[in-house]
């Protein structure tokens, strides 16, 4: 767990008065099966998208499998799952002894990126998704967002064709009107149909602008002050 929260540390991007940065859960290590050639992110905007909007890493990755997660990895992640109901088999996968059933959860804590006094007003999401097959396999994916239907996440994922299998990295927009109040992003990634399709992710990224809420308080103090100045300069 160390390490991951100094993975988190160095994925952190100064922010300052432009409140902007992100954070990075997991390590970019192949799911467990090696390194990447380059950054695989790259190609890809980390922050500032807007609701829906979607964008790709160029970087596409072979690599062999099975694989399953080290102790440390962040949950969810380098851990093949296959849909939570399987009555079949599609790839290799969906037969490795170490599958779990969906669906796959993610808790995303974004917290230490929102000020204090702050409101989100964007948010991206990054995914580094693999051997996603519906295209060839028609077996859907269904993804959630803090429990809703993620209609836009859904659609992304359907249309991988990850043979190979292969990973990319990808990020989407959510609609900061969806967000929690704990600054939490709950992720959620099942498979319908006879669910025999593995599928699993390397690392996730979160992006997050903000701005100070406006506070009717301090509004009102400002006001105050003004008003005090102007009668003593009468
Ligand atoms: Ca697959
Ligand atoms: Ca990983």
């Amino acid at each position: 767990m160390k390490t991951k929260l100094i993975a988190i540390a160095l994925g952190m991007v100064a922010f300052n008065s432009a409140q902007a940065a992100f954070i990075e859960y997991g390590d970019e290590d192949v799911l467990g099966t090696g390194t990447y050639g380059s950054d695989p992110k790259a190609g890809a905007t980390l922050n500032g998208l807007a609701p829906n909007a979607v964008t790709y890493g160029t970087l596409i990755t072979g690599h062999g499998f099975p694989f399953d997660p080290s102790s440390g990895d962040f949950a969810g992640t380098d851990q093949i799952y296959v849909g939570s109901v399987q009555t079949s088999n599609h790839d290799g996968y969906s037969g490795h002894g170490g599958r779990l059933n969906g669906p796959q959860m993610f808790d995303l804590d974004y917290s230490s990126l929102v000020p204090a006094g702050h409101m989100v007003t964007s948010l991206t999401l990054g995914i580094a998704a693999d051997d996603f097959q519906n295209a060839v396999f028609q077996q859907p994916y269904l993804a959630k967002i803090n429990s809703a239907n993620a209609p836009t996440l859904t659609n992304t994922l359907n249309a991988f064709n990850q043979t190979g299998p292969v990973t990319q990295f990808f990020t989407i927009g959510v609609d900061p009107l969806g967000l929690s109040a704990t600054h939490h992003l709950s992720i959620s990634i099942d498979q319908l149909g006879d669910g025999g399709d593995g599928w699993a992710v390397d690392f996730l990224t979160i992006g997050v602008e903000t701005a100070p809420v406006p506070e009717p308080g301090s509004l009102l103090v400002l006001g105050l002050g003004a008003a005090a100045i102007l009668r003593r300069k009468r």
